[in-house]
Order: C-alpha cells, then structure tokens, then sequence
C-alpha cells in the first residue's frame, strides 16, 4: 500500500486579478481536494495545501478549466510576476497590471510539459530534444522573481526582488516610464555570512515601449552570468555584487541596443495596504480585507473568510485583487452594489481592518506543512500580536503604524529582514529579532538580539516601546527611531547586514 503523500500546489496568478468565476472554482478545489482552506500569499496567489497524490491531477485539470495554471509557479524560471494592486489610480494600475501580464506570459517557459504530464495533453514529438527559447536547456541558476510598482504605494516590495519596474506618472497619472530596479532579495542561511538579504539598485529608466525587452535582457544576463556552481550563491544579488551594477547595466544596454535613461525621482510611503472602502477615478469602489496571515477560512465562531467571499464572488460584478500582503481586495464594485457588498462582508465577520500592528504584519506558512520551517509562524504570529498591541497600548502606541514579519526560517517569505520588526526562526520558540528596516521598505534591518524564546519577544521589546513613545520626534517611524536612538546599526545594503 502506498503512503497517503500530501502535496502543496502553488498558482500562477499575474498581478493577483481573479475573477468571481474563477473565485468559486478556486473554492471548490479548496474544498473538495484540499484542506478546505485557499492561501494567499506574500507573491499575489494563492496556494492549497494537504491535497493527495491520487486528487493531483483532478484538481490540475479543475485549475485549468477555470484557465489558470501552476506553470512557473516554483522552479529556476521567472515566477508570478506582482503588479501594484491599487485600483484607486484606475490608469496606472491598468498600465502595471498589464506590464506584469506581459512580463509572465513572455517570460513563461514554452514547454508542453504541464499539459502532457496533468492534462494528458499530447505528446510533441521530440519534446525532450525542444529547447527553451529563453531559458535554454539550462534554465536559470536560480528563481527569478519580477514585480510592478506604482507609487506612493511600495505594497509589492519592490526592493525585495530580483527585477522591478516602478510606474512614473505625470500629473495626470499616465505612465510615462518604467525605473528599473535589479538586485533585491530576501534569503539567507543563519550562520552563513556569504548568505544575507540586500535591497534591489535603482539601474535606470526604460519607456514603456522598451520595458519587456529590459525585462528578458535582465533575465538572460542573470542566466548567462550567475553562478551555477553554488546554490546559495546564485540569485541575481549576488551577481549584482560579484560584477557591479554598471558592469551589468552595460550588459543589459548592450541587449536590448540602447542606453537606459537615468533613474527619475519617486517616492513611496509605505509597504503595507490601504484597508476598507476608496473609491476609484472612475467612480468604480474597492475594498481591501485583512486576511490574517493569508488564511481564506472559516473560524468557528469568528471571521468566515471562505464562505463570505464564496457568498461575494456569487453577486459580485468586478474582479477580487490579491496584494501582496496576504490580503484581498474586493475590486470594480459599482456604486448601487456597495451596500450588498458591506452587509455579506459584515454578516461573515470578515474584518475591514485591524489594530495598527495587525494591519501592517505578515506571516509566512512555515509548520506545520513547510519542510524548511525551524519554528512556527503563521501559527504563532496572531498571539504575539496580540501581546504585543496590549504593550504598545501601554505606552499609549496602540495607532503607531509599525511593520512587524514573522517567518519560520531565514529564507524570508514574508520579507522580515524589510519589515521595522522581523522575527526570524531558529528552532522551537526561538527567533533572531531584527530592527530598523525603513517603513517604505528601502532599507534593510539589523540583528538586535538572538536566540529570543517566544515568551521573551514581550520583555525584549517594552523598553524600545517605551523609548519610542517618550523619545520619538513628529512623524517619526520606529525603524527609524531605533538606527537614532542607537539600539541598532543602520543597514546601508546586502554585505553590511550582518556587521553589528
Ligand atoms: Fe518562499 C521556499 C512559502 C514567498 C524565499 N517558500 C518556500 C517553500 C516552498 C518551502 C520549500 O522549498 O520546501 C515554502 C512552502 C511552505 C508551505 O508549506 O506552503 C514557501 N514562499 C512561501 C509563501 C507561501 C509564503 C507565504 O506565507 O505567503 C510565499 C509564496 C510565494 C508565491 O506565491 O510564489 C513565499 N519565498 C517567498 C518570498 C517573498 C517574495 O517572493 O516576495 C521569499 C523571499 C524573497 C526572495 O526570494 O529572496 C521567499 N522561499 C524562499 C526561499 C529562499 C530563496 C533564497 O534565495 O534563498 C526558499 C527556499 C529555496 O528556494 O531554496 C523558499
Ligand atoms: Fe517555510 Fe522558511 Fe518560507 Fe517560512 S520562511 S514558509 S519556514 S521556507
């Protein structure tokens, strides 16, 4: 008898936009194959968990049917690319919804595979002899990972990944090109100081038109030039660290046979969402949902996530965006429908928003179905905070917008080393904590202390809350407060990390 293997199937969803049909077929997969919960995560999509070997291919092909699929979704490629979700700024978000379209599908492996192997799809022949157009044989040393920004919204963490386009807009909110951002990423090993976290590099500027040629351009360097010997060494960062920015600026000019302009101003305000109702340019409405770490479910006796949006997706006239924060928006509502939307939303207890400290937290899986996991995270997160929005109501904090991330190892799913708390992993109830990261997420934290057990997060933290309600200047962030007051050192980028 073979044992009952469980696996977790990861979506490809561009830009996060689903529509109400897919909604429902997304649910029932949930629960007719899974286990009975959709996840969304820290890249826009949503993953299931707990699904058996023999239901594999019957929940591919319900995937397929609703026209999405799995394709690229993990492996050496260019995986779901993010897009800035804000559907208040209707252009732009159309503009870096439909760069980060482009983007996938261009960059999306060609292969038959996925059909053959789910769909029974037919087999090409000589299909193992077909090469890659873009990839090669090959592929890529490592994942590669593209995201949209539209400012003042940083929500995709655009310093976080290996390639990202930031919209620059007129005053009428036209885009009128693309920075482009190369070099950021989060995973690290814990005593490996070759390892470490770095923010990406502002590499110039690209028109509109030329913004998928940069794309394939940064790619293809990055597969021609990264290491292939090592592993742990292999993401663009380090490339960018072994060769310099210039070296690789030149190459990618030298690819796409132009310069690229030099980066133009932006500013961004935060990397969290923007909870509960806005109404768009073109008097269309929105709503953003805290999802707590992701989770689409039913709670007994609190939120119904799963059944209320099953309930929404069934009258909803627009689309549901996911944000790279784990949440949901409830997208293109039109104005009659608002009252309908805000009663199922209520009768479900879904929550519009949250304490200020829930609201701008993320948590990634890790146990108990994440392999790497060395300690609990999603599972553990809701308590901490609740510990810890009871002590900064203590010191009179309970509004103070401050990031805090968990994750259950250094690989850094849900960004910690961006975020102005970052608990990281190390075994049972133990977390390195880091401080000091920029709450726009541009900057990099620092190790404030190792090895802090679960029950010590609280202690730990009081006197620097306490410091910060009596010591902090106007409109000053706490990650900026402790590089100040000098409770930590200030990250300047990737190799200083680890310097104390
Ligand atoms: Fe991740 C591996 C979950 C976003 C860095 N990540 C994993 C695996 C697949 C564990 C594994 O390899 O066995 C986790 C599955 C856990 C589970 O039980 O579901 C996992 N990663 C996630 C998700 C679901 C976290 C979440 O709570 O939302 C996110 C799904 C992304 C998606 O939809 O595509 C997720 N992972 C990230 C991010 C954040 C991002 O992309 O914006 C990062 C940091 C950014 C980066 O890539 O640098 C991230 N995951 C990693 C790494 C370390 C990569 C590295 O360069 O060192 C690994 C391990 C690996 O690749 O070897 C990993
Ligand atoms: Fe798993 Fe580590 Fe990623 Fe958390 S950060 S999901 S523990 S790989």
């Amino acid at each position: 008898l073979e044992k009952a293997f469980s696996f977790m199937i990861r979506l490809r969803i561009a830009g996060g936009v689903v529509t109400p049909k897919q909604w429902l077929a997304l649910d029932e997969i949930a629960t007719t194959y899974a286990n009975g919960t959709l996840r969304a995560t820290t890249r826009q999509t949503f993953q299931y968990h707990g699904v058996i070997k023999s239901n594999l291919k019957r929940t591919m092909a319900a995937i397929d049917a609703v026209l999405l699929d799995t394709i690229a979704a993990c492996g050496d490629v260019n995986r779901n690319v993010m897009a800035a979700t804000n559907p208040a700024q209707a252009g732009a978000h159309k503009a870096a919804y439909q760069l980060a379209k482009d983007i996938s599908d261009s960059l999306l492996p060609k292969t038959n595979a996925w059909r053959e192997i789910w769909l029974d799809g037919e087999r090409v022949v000589g299909g193992e002899d077909e090469v890659e157009p873009v990839y090669g044989k090959t592929y890529l040393p490592r994942k590669f990972k593209t995201v949209v920004a539209v400012p003042p919204s940083n929500e995709v963490d655009i310093f976080a990944h290996d390639l990202g386009f930031i919209a620059i807009l007129d005053k009428k909110n036209k885009v009128t090109g693309w920075n482009v951002t190369v070099g950021g990423g989060m995973g690290m090993t814990h005593g490996e100081p070759d390892t470490f976290p770095r923010t990406a590099d502002v590499m110039g500027f690209c028109k509109p038109e030329d913004a998928l040629k940069v794309a394939e351009a940064v790619m293809t360097v990055q597969r021609d030039w990264g290491n292939r010997k090592n592993r742990k060494n292999a993401r663009l960062k380090y490339t960018i660290e072994r060769f310099g920015l210039d070296a690789f600026r030149a190459e990618v000019e030298n690819r796409i046979g132009k310069k690229l302009g030099a980066p133009k101003p932006f500013a961004f305000d935060g990397n969290g969402d923007r909870y509960g109702w806005v109404e768009g340019e073109d008097g269309r409405h929105h709503l953003t949902l805290y999802v707590p770490s992701g989770r689409i479910k039913d709670v007994e006796g609190g939120p119904q996530f799963l059944t209320g949006l099953r309930r929404i997706a069934e009258v909803h006239e627009g689309d549901f965006r996911l944000t790279g924060n784990q949440n949901v928006i409830i997208a293109n509502v039109p104005a009659a429908k608002r009252a309908e939307i805000e009663a199922l939303v209520d009768q479900h207890a879904m929550t519009k928003g949250a304490g200020a400290l829930r609201r701008n937290s993320m948590a990634c899986v890790a146990l108990p179905t994440c392999g790497l996991a060395l300690a609990e995270s999603e599972r553990y997160l809701p308590d901490l905070l609740s510990e810890l929005e009871e002590l900064l109501a203590s010191h009179g904090l309970e509004d103070a917008d401050i990031t805090i991330r968990s994750t259950g190892c250094p690989n850094g799913c849900a960004r910690p080393f961006i975020s102005e708390i970052g608990l990281v992993g190390r075994g049972p109830e133990r977390y390195h904590l880091y401080l000091g990261a920029a709450f726009d997420g541009s900057r990099l934290s620092k190790l404030y202390r190792e090895d802090v057990t679960a029950g010590e997060i609280r202690g730990v933290l009081d006197p620097l809350f306490a410091a910060y309600a009596r010591d902090r200047q106007a409109g000053e962030r706490f990650g900026d407060f402790v590089i100040r007051a000098g409770f930590v050192a200030k990250t300047t980028n990737g190799p200083d990390f680890h310097e104390r």
